[in-house]
């Protein structure tokens, strides 16, 4: 039976977890990227190279790069995007001389992935990543001061905001602020408010329509460097999957990956399954996602979250929330019988908890929640592979 690769996101040297600790949580390869390189410049060979040393150093294995980062000016189609793509192109073949051949990346604008509360506590005094959708329309409307938010919003949506805006205090405020913009791990930019409004401002005129036919251009333009360098490209869909801020987002459920699909059929053109983005709208099965896209999928996060009716969502442990974490591992080991390959895992994000409650972490990547991940994923992943072979 062909189990997944496990994998562990690392930020590299001045990531608090180290290589040792990543090795003793039971993972083999590393999810890892060049942060220190700014974005739109090129990955050379001799700093692809340090990494992996680095990371084979002490026996793992460099497995995946999260993420390479698409310059704004490529989503925007302006500016020097066509230097920026040729420098992407550059990039992944110097990945592939190096022999790293999974490139995740996203074309979500301006921002990565959104929370407004970075340290939620849930019953069991662990924290948690939180999106309150009050606390984030109150950002948008008192805090942004968005041009033509007020008319994006119900009255009902925007009672809720002030009366919540309202019993913030001015450190909340900053706080919430800073959780919004300043940049999560992973995510490449941070800015100011004012800073920000003008980052958006430059999607006045971009359509949903738009900004996917910048993405096809964009795949058309470096999927047959990858197709040549023996790379695969995997997309991270939209956290959370539906549009913020007035922004376009066009990659939060199957039909907008099969799109991507349609229009550019090379093999490099694949899917990084995120079931901890697509689980928090109802409307996405993962499972059957999973089979969909069965010969797409390159790159897996495990994690779930939890909904309720306000639109609000925390990240859950592995096994609870709304993801039906048994009918995903189930697809996920089907695919990878089938298709005779082991693919990475990462346990996506964890609670901080334990002793990382008392340790500066990275929001969502400390050590022992993502410990616990894995283990579950573990222990799952062999109980259902030993009950299919029997
Ligand atoms: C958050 C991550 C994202 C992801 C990028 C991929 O925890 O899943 O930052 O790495 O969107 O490009």
């Amino acid at each position: 039976m062909i189990l997944c690769e496990q994998t562990w996101r690392w930020y590299g040297p001045n990531d608090p977890v180290s290589l040792w600790d990543i090795k003793q949580a039971g993972a083999t390869g590393i999810v890892n990227a060049l942060h220190h390189i700014p974005n739109g410049e090129i990955w050379t060979v001799e700093e692809i190279g340090k990494r992996k040393e680095m990371i084979e150093s002490v026996g793992l294995r460099w497995s995946v790069v999260e993420s390479v980062p698409v310059h704004e000016h490529i989503k925007t189609q302006t500016g020097d995007f066509r230097k920026y793509i040729d420098n992407y192109k550059e990039s992944l073949r110097n990945l592939g001389k190096c022999g790293i051949n999974t490139v995740t990346y996203n074309f979500m604008p301006v921002l990565d992935w959104t929370r407004t509360d970075l340290a939620y506590e849930l019953p069991d005094g662990s924290r948690a990543l939180r999106f309150e959708r009050a606390a984030f329309i109150a950002f948008d409307l008192f805090l942004l001061r968005r041009p033509g938010a007020e008319a994006e919003y119900t009255d009902e949506e925007k009672a809720k905001a002030r009366a919540r805006f309202e019993e913030m205090t001015e450190a909340d405020r900053q706080l919430l602020v800073r959780n919004i913009i300043a940049g999560l791990p992973g995510s490449e930019e941070s800015f100011t408010l004012e800073q920000f409004q003008h980052e958006l401002d430059r999607y006045r005129d971009i359509t949903p329509e738009r900004l996917r036919a910048n993405l096809i251009y964009f795949l058309k333009e470096i999927a047959p460097v990858a197709d040549e360098a023996g790379v695969v490209l995997v997309i991270h869909p939209d956290d959370p999957p539906c549009s913020i801020l007035g922004l376009p987002r066009i990659m939060s459920c199957a039909a907008d990956f099969q799109a991507l699909v349609d229009a550019v059929p090379n093999k490099s053109n694949g899917l990084c399954l995120c079931t901890g983005s697509l689980g928090v709208s109802a409307a996405n099965d993962c499972a059957a996602i999973m089979r969909q896209f069965a010969h797409r999928i390159h790159f897996v996060h495990l994690r779930s979250t939890q909904r309720d009716a306000e639109g609000n969502f925390h990240e859950a442990n592995h096994l609870e929330g709304d993801v039906d974490m048994y009918h995903v591992m189930k697809a996920f080991l089907e695919l990878q019988q089938c298709r005779g390959v082991s693919i990475p895992m990462r346990p996506d994000h964890g609670h901080q908890m334990v002793d990382d409650l008392k340790k500066k972490t990275n929001p969502g990547y400390s050590c022992i929640g993502r410990l616990r991940g894995l283990a579950e994923l573990r222990g799952l992943e062999m109980g259902i592979a030993k009950s299919m072979e029997e």
